[in-house]
């Protein structure tokens, strides 16, 4: 047995107007209760430092810089590293980066239990659109502010496990769950900014958003035989709603446990990472079973083309 208690850390919302200080504390307070209830690791949601800003269109991008971290850690999130150390915690969470030759990143990092980043990762699939789109109900300007992730999809060891990171988009695609998967990962960790209505179909609603969210968080954890752990920021920012729904879902792709509000809250389960290990030899045996003579398309064609 390789048991990790994890504890999800959902967000309540981040108002545009809110310091970074202020969600400094409530991270702290959720990390003290994670504490409290034996947890080894802490994930926080993506962007989890600001209100998720790319629903924002800001014509002059410099402006925008002001929602980007140009160090990690930095003197407002110190704390946080600080306080992990002390707990002996490990940590995840994503943050807006802007690197010292000026690029612009989705990014999420982990560190070990001792407040060092062993890793990171920059978001790969990026939603929406990068101009002001007046048809949609509110934008999101993913293409806008950030470039595509530059490190693929790596694992580290941590925790006496093996850890992949993925940022919310990232979870609806198969790739990346299987990219990891081929590098035996065993638990991945996911944060989320999820509107409750889709900008471009106002039929699709929270209950359609919350389903889809585990039903693709559902399917990677079962197709790679590893736990996920999925973190929300929720509620309504500034008038616009995003779903709840933190979820830790099992190697068997069962729900082990999820958030039942729209606001700071822990969804907390020990997880062990030996149960990944029945479904790596058995169905999901790559080495055995996979045929990549025939998954060429995959990794060479983006759209699809159906036949004349
Ligand atoms: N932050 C995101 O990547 N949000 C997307 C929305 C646009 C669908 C998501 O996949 O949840």
């Amino acid at each position: 047995m390789r048991e990790i208690t994890v504890a999800a850390a959902q967000m309540g919302p981040i108002q545009r107007a809110e310091g970074r200080d202020v969600v400094v504390c409530r991270m702290l307070a959720l990390m003290d209760e994670a504490k409290g209830r034996g947890a080894d690791l802490i994930v926080y949601p993506e962007l989890a430092l600001t209100t998720f800003f790319p629903r924002w269109y800001v014509e002059d991008t410099a402006q925008a810089d002001a929602w980007f971290e140009r160090d990690m850690p930095n003197e407002t999130v110190r704390p946080l590293f600080d306080r992990a150390a002390r707990h002996q915690m490990a940590m995840s969470f994503g943050y807006a980066e802007l690197t010292p030759d000026g690029h612009h990143f989705n990014t999420a990092i982990l560190t070990d239990g001792s407040g060092k980043i062993v890793g990171k990762y920059r978001k790969v699939h990026l939603p929406g659109h990068a101009e002001l789109d007046p048809r949609r109900a509110f934008q999101h300007l993913e293409k806008r502010y950030f470039e595509p992730g530059n490190l693929g999809f790596p694992v580290w060891r941590n925790l006496g496990g093996i850890f992949g990171l993925a940022v919310c988009n990232d979870r609806r695609w198969p790739e990346t769950y299987r990219v990891m998967g081929l590098q035996g990962v065993e638990m991945i960790l996911i944060g989320y900014n999820t509107p409750a209505v889709n900008a471009e179909k106002s039929e699709e609603g929270p209950e359609k958003r919350l389903f889809h969210n585990r039903l693709s968080v559902q399917a990677g954890a079962y197709q790679n035989s590893c736990w996920v752990v999925a973190v929300a920021k929720a509620g309504v920012e500034d008038g616009f709603p995003l779903i709840g729904g933190s979820l830790i879902v099992n190697p068997d792709g069962e729900i082990v446990a999820e958030a039942t509000t729209e606001g700071d809250e822990l969804v907390v389960h020990a997880c062990d990472l030996d149960a990944t290990l029945f479904g790596k030899k058995t169905i999901f045996d790559f080495a055995r079973h996979r045929r990549i003579e025939h998954y060429g398309l995959i990794a060479s064609r983006t759209g699809a083309i159906p036949p004349p």
